[in-house]
């Protein structure tokens, strides 16, 4: 039976807010009974104050962290280490849709590789696109180390939107870097093979195995990467690591580390010590430099190989042309990353106790002077490190990667061996200070820490292994990412923060202004693509086309209902639902799922998606929205009807069981126009502030309008039933119009809530 008119006004007042008293809450502890009860000490309290962020409050930074084998980024916020959100890269994401909607599942399979669909990635380093050499916030990059790959994903909206294959190498580690213009983005090779694919026995490993790095060409007028303007460089068959490129005074240079230049084929099963005693036997192995600026030129003069139609510059041409030189590193290097003025390249050795500290400057003289200690096997000319090193600095037991401080000449090296962060400055070689993290520390992260105006004030240290650090959840544990507050002369661990979502390698932090993602996008956009989708639908033109063997729904969707919500098919139908999310308010999100066909979508405000399947098995299957958008959420729903093949026309949809009488409509009538009361009272108290000065607000203002011209044109279509003395679709429609004034209400609320707490003004 419909709702008595008590329940309803009930429910308006709850809505806005004139509940009734709360019982009186028991005594508040005071701080210090916290502290005794939680055994905190004052150090405690004073890294919760720094790292506490109260409610609806901002963080400073905001970090992109690699998601490792989760395929995925985690993006999360610096200093309360709020995780914020996971961003679907190389793997499925149900919850944004991702490889369940058509448009997603076409970048997706721009990430097959021949022909076989990768549903996973190895996230290891992403990069946040530069103008002069700074962080811009408008796009992110992040490399897959398993199968060679990058992604491309929109700061507008964090969404990934592209996806590129390396033509030439079957693994990867050095990659996402960028260029200072972000002109380039540097993807090096690991484990080497034979470039471009294809077999070659291991006996022939020196002659026809390959190292190689790539330099994809990013396009930023287009937010993609230009495959057809991207070049590589072939490369000895050494295990190239880490790259960095140069800036300042090194821009158009950069620089790729390497292990096992040993050239060591393990194989215990063959009787030969393994891998890792055959990749660490030489005291040194090479830091590749390369002038990119160079080897663009040779690219574009045409002096290039093609493999599976992509541009390669021979190792022989690279020598000749002057684009690639080596210089011994110590011990296992692993990072390499170059200064913020661009004059050194750190490198950190993994079984050293040192890190070498290269002058770029050095470098330069000993190319121009040709002065080189000889060269490899494949005719790379060797500078002795002696000419390169400024200086080489003890700072523990495997230093790994590399972040710079806003002072100058100040770094911060991870220590893996000994679980410790060193502080030190770089031009004179001192050690400043050091600190204990948990366990095992990889990578670490400073505020902006790779672009060439460092912040400072954070050091995030990304840990290996976690072990005892949090509640135990079975054999495999969280990650640890700890915070380091690093402002003052003492590095301090403020903050532990377990990860649950794979192994986070390198991460970058960037300062929370400089975003400036969209709260909605255009009408019918296509967010795979950033352009209107084709199927996008207005409200008013929703339809079924059918031809033989397909239909195809173009449907809306808008708090709380599905248009359409009943499509009958044949069993065998192509089925496709192209889906607009109408709402302008902010995160009015829909979902759409169908019952047994593997549909999740997630529409956000101005979106298009699409849901696509073959409708093989006969039934009833139930659709609906899975985001708890409404009060009426639940009843956001729909059928869809999968006839047998061949079935005759079914009988026209049957109305409810219920059936309503005059007096039913006119309480419902008495209800909306008490409900009309109360929001006029509150559209009063909006309009009677600056409101105007408010955009949020204003946005809220023209959605609560919408519902009510939708409420507007329920009402009309239950007057005309009703002068036609039709009560059961005269109640239902005014039913319907009750429902949009309780969405205008919900707003209205919200936007008066707002207005108080942010010191709106009274204007009349
Ligand atoms: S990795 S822990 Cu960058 Cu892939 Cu060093
Ligand atoms: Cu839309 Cu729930």
């Amino acid at each position: 039976m419909i709702r008595t008119r008590l329940k309803q006004t009930a429910a308006v007042a709850a809505l806005l807010g004139i509940g009734a008293v709360v019982a009186g809450a028991a005594q508040a502890e005071s701080l210090d009974q916290v502290m005794k009860r939680r055994n905190l000490t004052q150090k405690d309290l004073l890294s919760a104050a720094k790292t506490y962020t109260p409610t609806g409050g901002r963080d400073e930074f905001v970090a992109f962290s690699s998601g490792g084998q989760s395929g995925q980024v985690i993006v999360y916020g610096i200093p309360s280490m709020r995780i914020l959100k996971y961003i679907a890269v190389f793997t499925p994401e149900p919850w944004q849709g991702y490889g369940y909607d058509e448009e997603s599942k076409a970048v997706l399979a721009q990430g097959k590789i021949g022909g076989r669909d990768i549903t996973w990635g190895d996230t290891h380093h992403p990069a946040i696109t530069e103008t002069n050499g700074d962080y811009d916030g408008q796009w992110l990059f992040i490399n897959d180390k398993s199968s060679p790959r990058l992604a491309v994903i929109s700061l507008h909206d964090f969404e990934t939107q592209q996806i590129v294959v390396n033509p030439v190498m079957q693994s990867e580690h050095g990659g996402a870097f960028v260029t200072p213009n972000s002109d380039y983005v540097i993807e090096a090779s690991q484990y080497p093979a034979p470039l471009g694919g294809g077999f070659a026995p291991l006996e022939e490993f020196n002659e026809k195995y390959r190292g190689a790095v790539t330099y994809w060409k990013f396009d930023r007028e287009a937010g993609r990467i230009d495959q057809s303007k991207s070049f590589s460089i072939e490369l000895p068959p050494y295990s190239q690591d880490l790259s960095d490129a140069g800036k300042g005074v090194s821009d158009g240079w950069s620089f790729t580390n390497s292990f096992c230049t040993e050239r060591y084929v393990g194989g215990i099963e063959r009787g030969r010590p393994p891998f890792e005693a055959g990749c660490s036997a030489n005291d040194t192995d090479f830091l590749h430099v390369f002038n990119w600026k160079k080897a663009e030129e040779v690219y574009k003069a045409g002096k290039t190989t093609k493999i599976n139609g992509h541009d390669v510059i021979s190792l022989k041409t690279a020598v000749d042309e002057g684009i690639l030189f080596l210089i011994p590193e110590p011990k296992s290097p692993h990072g390499v990353d170059v200064s913020p003025d661009g004059k050194y390249i750190v490198v950190g050795g993994k079984l050293d106790s040192q890190v070498s500290i290269y002058s770029f400057e050095k470098i330069q003289a000993s190319i121009a002077a040709k002065k080189f200690s000889g060269v490899d096997a494949y005719g790379v000319p060797i500078i002795d490190i002696k000419d390169a090193l400024h200086k080489q600095v003890a700072l523990g037991l495997g230093p790994l990667h590399t972040q710079y401080d806003a002072k100058p000449c100040v770094a911060y090296t991870s220590l893996y061996v000994d679980s410790q962060v060193a502080k030190y400055d770089y031009c004179e070689g001192k050690i400043l200070d050091k600190v204990s993290v948990h366990y095992n520390i990889g990578h670490l992260m400073s505020m902006e820490g790779d672009s060439v105006h460092p912040k400072g004030k954070y050091v995030v240290a990304l840990n290996k292994l976690a072990i005892d650090r949090f509640n135990p959840v079975g054999p495999l544990h969280p990650q640890n990412h700890q915070l380091i507050d690093v402002s003052g002369d003492k590095m301090e661990v403020i903050y532990d923060m377990p990860l649950p979502l794979g192994e986070p390698h390198y991460s970058v932090a960037i300062a929370a202004d400089k975003l400036k993602p969209l709260v909605r996008y255009k009408f019918g956009t296509d967010s795979r693509t950033g352009k209107t989708s084709p199927v996008a639908t207005r409200p008013g033109q929703e339809r079924i086309e059918r031809s033989p063997g397909e239909v195809k729904v173009f449907g809306t969707l808008i708090r709380s209902h599905i248009t359409p919500e009943i499509v009958e098919v044949e069993e065998g139908d192509k089925v496709s639902f192209h889906l607009t999310n109408t709402e302008r308010a902010e995160d009015e999100v829909h979902g759409f799922a169908v019952s047994g066909h593997n549909v999740n979508l997630s529409v956000e405000p101005g979106k298009t998606a699409t849901a696509a399947f073959t409708a093989d098995r006969p039934g009833v299957y139930p659709y609906y929205c899975t985001e708890f958008c409404s009060a009426l959420h639940l009843e956001m729903e729909g059928y869809l009807l999968v006839k047998p093949k061949g079935l005759a026309q079914a009988a026209a949809v049957q109305t409810a069981g219920v059936t309503y009488a005059k007096g039913d409509f006119d309480k419902q009538y008495k209800s909306c126009v008490d409900t009309q009361a109360v929001i006029d009272s509150v559209v009063g108290y909006i309009t009677s502030t600056n409101f105007k000065d408010f955009p949020q607000v204003v946005s809220m203002v023209e959605d609560a309008t919408d519902q009510l011209n939708f409420a507007a044109d329920a009402r009309k279509k239950a007057d005309e039933a009703a002068k036609k003395e039709d009560w059961q679709n005269a109640t239902l429609w005014a039913g319907q119009w009750w429902q949009y004034q309780v969405k205008a209400a919900d707003i209205g609320l919200r936007a008066k809530t707002f207005l108080e707490q942010n010191g709106a003004k009274k204007v009349k």
